[in-house]
C-alpha cells in the first residue's frame, strides 16, 4: 500500500483495527475503504470482525450515541428513524446507469456520472465527528456455493447492530478468500443527525452501481434503505443471477410437516406486508427464512436457501394468539431491535395490534406522543408506526428450521405467489405447469400498496413475481430467465396462488388469517400427489372434500360448503378485467415483453369467456367441478 494511504488508515483505525484489514490482505478492500475515509472523514474507524466481542462494541456504541435506547427487558432496545423516514423510498432508489442504458419505464434510472456526483458530494465530509463501521458479512450460508461476501461501510450504529442480528458474519471468510475482488459493497451515511435523525431526508437517496457492484444510500436510517445486505444486495443479486444461472427472489423459504412425518420446503413471494412472515411462521411449521432466497437448479431439482439469518419483520398485529412465536421472543430477553414501535411509561414497547391496548401516551417515532396528537397536515399519529417492526435472530425462535444454515439448502417442493387482492382470485389455486405458473401466477401478481412502502395504501398496483420494487434488469428478461431456468428441471417445483385478503361484496374478509395453514396443507398434499382438485381456467382448485378434512385437523374447525362456495367461486368478469390490465401493463411499460407471456393470458381469458357465455359471472365450484 502506498505509505500516505497506509498512513491515513493507520491514523483513523487505530492499532488493533488497521491489524484486522492488514490481516485480510485484501487489496481491493483496503482501497474502497481508504477512498471513502477519505470522502466521508470520520473521526475515527471501527472493523468487525466476527468475534462476539466486536458484536458487543457496535452493540455498546448505538446505547452510548442514542441511535437505541435500552428497553425494560434485557437485550431489548429501540431505535426511531424520522417521521418523513418510516419505509423504503422507492422513488429515491436509482440505478446508475451508463449513457444509452435503459431499463425501461418500471425501472428508475439516471445518468451514472451526475448520480454519482451528487451522491458523493452527499457523503463528502459526511462522517465528521462521527464514526464509521467497517463490516463483513455474508449473504447466503457461509462457504457454499450460494455465499456472497460484501463490505458494509456505515456511519450508523444502529445499521451495524441490525446487520449484525440480521446476517451471518463474513470476516473469516473474506480472510479465507485473500486477494479477491469480487464481493458487494455498500456505502451508509444517515448524514446531518438532528434530534436522533437524518435531518436531509429530502437528499435522501439510495443508488446502485451494477457493474461495480456497490450501492450508496444517504440521509436516511429506515433499515429497508440502509441495511445494504438486505434490499439493496437483492438488487445487485438479481443482476448477478441474471448474468449465471441461479434466481433471487423476494421469498420466504419454510418447511411444512406432514403428520406422516414427511417435510415438505417452500418458498413464496408476497409483496411486503401481505402475509410473508406470518406464513413462514406457522406455528407447527419451521422456518428457514421469511424475505429473501436465492434459488439454484443441482441436478435437474430447486435447492435455495435463506440469503439471512434474522428477520426484520412488521409488528403490526403480532399478538401472542396470531403468532405465538415470535410473540415469545418479543417478550422474553434475548436481543431484539424495536423499531418506531411506542415506548410507554414504563420503558415497553407497544404496537398496533398487540392486544394489550393503546396508552394514553409515551415516545414514538414523532417524539413526545399523547392519543390524539395530529401531524402537521392534521392526521392522527399512530400510537406506533404502521410499518414498525423488530429485529430478531432466527436462531432465537422454537421454530427454527434444522437446515436453516445448510449450505446445500433446501429442496424446494412447491412455490407460492400472494398478493393483497380483495376481490378477484381464490384463495389458493394451482398452475397447470412451470410455464403457466410463471407467467400467470407470478408475472400476473397485482397487490394493494402498503406502508412499507412511502406514499398512499390500498392502491391496486402491478408487483411482478413481488419482486418489482428490487428489479435491476429489464422485466421482460427476467420474466424469460424464469421460464429458461424452469425449463432446464428434470423436476420442477409445483407454482401456486394464494390470496389471504379476499373480500365479499360487503367488505368482509372470507377468510381466517390462520386458514393460510389449510391452504398450505391443501399444496403439500397436492405436490405427492395425494388429492385431486378441480380444474377451472385459472388453475386447479380444491375439493370441498379435502379442505372440510383439513380444516379439522389443522384448525380444529368446522369448514361449511356455504364457506367454500363463498370462497371458491370463479369471479370470472374480475379475473378477465385483470387479465386485461396485465396485458395493457405489459404493452405499455415492458418494451421486451416474451410472446409467450401474451399466449398464455389470452389463452386464458378465452377460457374465462368460453366458461361465461355458459355460466355467468360468478361460477361457484360445485358447478366447476361437473363442467368438464
Ligand atoms: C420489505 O419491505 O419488503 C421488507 C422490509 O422486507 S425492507 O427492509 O424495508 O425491505
Ligand atoms: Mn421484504
Amino acid at each position: 500500500m502506498e505509505e500516505k494511504i497506509m498512513g491515513l488508515l493507520k491514523d483513523k483505525c487505530g492499532e488493533e483495527n488497521y491489524k484486522k484489514l492488514e490481516l485480510l490482505n485484501n487489496q481491493k478492500v483496503n482501497d474502497f475503504i481508504t477512498g471513502y475515509i477519505q470522502l466521508c472523514n470520520p473521526d475515527k474507524v471501527f472493523v468487525r470482525t466476527d468475534s462476539e466481542e466486536d458484536a458487543s462494541y457496535i452493540r455498546n456504541k448505538a446505547i452510548e450515541n442514542g441511535e437505541e435506547k435500552k428497553l425494560g427487558i434485557d437485550g431489548h432496545t429501540v431505535h426511531f428513524d424520522g417521521y418523513y423516514d418510516q419505509a423504503r423510498d422507492k422513488g429515491n432508489t436509482k440505478y446508475l446507469l451508463a449513457k444509452g442504458v435503459d431499463f425501461g419505464p418500471s425501472i428508475k434510472g439516471i445518468d451514472k456520472e451526475a448520480g454519482l456526483a451528487e451522491i458523493k458530494d452527499y457523503l463528502k465530509d459526511s462522517m465528521g465527528g462521527k464514526e464509521m463501521y467497517i463490516c463483513f458479512f455474508c449473504l447466503g450460508p457461509l462457504d457454499s456455493e450460494f455465499s456472497i461476501v460484501c463490505v458494509q461501510i456505515t456511519d450508523s450504529s444502529y445499521v451495524a447492530h441490525s446487520e449484525g442480528i440480521l446476517y451471518r458474519s463474513g470476516y473469516e471468510s473474506f480472510k479465507k478468500k485473500g486477494n479477491f475482488d469480487k464481493f458487494f459493497r455498500f456505502v451508509h451515511s444517515a448524514g446531518v443527525i438532528e434530534s436522533g435523525v437524518s435531518k436531509n431526508v429530502a437528499q435522501r437517496r439510495v443508488y446502485v452501481d451494477l457493474q461495480d457492484r456497490i450501492v450508496f444510500s444517504t440521509n436516511t436510517q429506515y433499515a429497508g434503505n440502509t441495511v445494504g445486505l438486505k434490499k439493496l444486495a437483492l438488487r445487485l443479486a438479481i443482476y448477478q443471477a441474471s448474468k449465471e444461472d441461479w434466481l433471487a427472489e423476494h421469498m420466504f423459504v419454510m418447511g411444512i410437516h406432514n403428520p406422516k412425518g414427511r417435510v415438505t420446503y417452500f418458498t413464496g413471494a408476497f409483496p411486503s406486508a401481505c402475509g410473508k412472515t406470518s406464513t413462514s411462521m406457522l406455528p407447527g411449521e419451521t422456518i428457514v427464512g421469511d424475505d429473501i432466497a436465492y434459488l439454484r437448479n443441482k441436478e435437474g431439482k430447486i435447492y435455495a436457501v435463506n440469503v439471512e439469518s434474522g428477520i426484520f419483520g412488521i409488528i403490526r398485529d403480532v399478538n401472542p394468539e396470531s403468532d405465538p412465536l415470535i410473540w415469545e421472543a418479543l417478550t422474553s430477553s434475548g436481543e431484539v431491535i424495536f423499531s418506531n414501535v411506542l415506548v410507554t411509561e414504563k420503558n415497553a414497547p407497544s404496537w398496533l395490534g398487540d392486544e394489550r391496548g393503546i396508552p394514553e401516551s409515551g415516545i414514538n417515532y414523532s417524539g413526545e406522543w399523547v392519543k390524539g396528537k395530529k401531524d402537521a397536515k392534521g392526521n392522527d399519529i399512530t400510537s406506533s408506526h404502521k410499518n414498525a417492526r423488530y429485529t430478531v435472530r432466527i436462531g432465537r425462535l422454537k421454530n427454527r428450521d434444522v437446515m436453516a444454515d445448510d449450505e446445500q439448502g433446501v429442496l424446494v417442493g412447491g412455490i407460492i405467489y400472494g398478493g393483497r387482492d380483495s376481490n378477484i382470485s381464490v384463495p389458493v389455486q394451482e398452475s397447470f405447469d412451470w410455464k403457466h405458473g410463471v407467467l400467470t401466477m407470478g408475472a400476473s401478481l397485482e397487490s394493494e400498496t402498503t406502508a412499507a412502502t412511502l406514499g398512499q395504501e390500498g392502491v391496486r398496483k402491478f408487483n411482478l413475481m413481488a419482486n418489482l420494487d428490487f428489479l435491476s434488469i429489464p422485466l421482460g428478461k427476467y420474466i424469460n430467465k424464469h421460464l429458461d431456468f424452469g425449463s432446464k428441471l428434470t423436476s420442477a417445483p409445483i407454482i401456486f396462488a394464494v390470496n389471504y385478503f379476499l373480500k365479499n361484496s360487503k367488505g368482509d374478509y372470507l377468510t381466517e388469517k390462520e386458514d393460510k395453514h389449510v391452504w398450505m396443507r391443501w399444496m403439500e398434499e397436492r405436490i405427492h400427489k395425494e388429492i385431486d382438485a378441480i380444474k377451472t381456467p385459472t388453475g386447479f382448485i380444491p375439493e370441498y372434500k379435502d379442505l372440510k378434512r383439513l380444516f379439522k385437523e389443522v384448525l380444529d374447525r368446522e369448514y361449511s360448503k356455504e364457506e367454500y362456495i363463498e370462497q371458491f367461486t370463479l369471479r370470472v368478469t374480475e379475473n378477465i378485467a385483470k387479465i386485461e390490465r396485465v396485458i395493457a401493463e405489459y404493452k405499455a411499460n415492458v418494451p421486451d415483453s416474451p410472446q409467450v407471456l401474451f399466449e398464455v393470458l389470452e389463452g386464458q381469458k378465452q377460457g374465462l369467456e368460453t366458461l361465461k357465455a355458459e355460466y355467468g359471472d360468478y361460477i361457484s365450484p360445485e358447478v366447476l367441478k361437473t363442467s368438464r
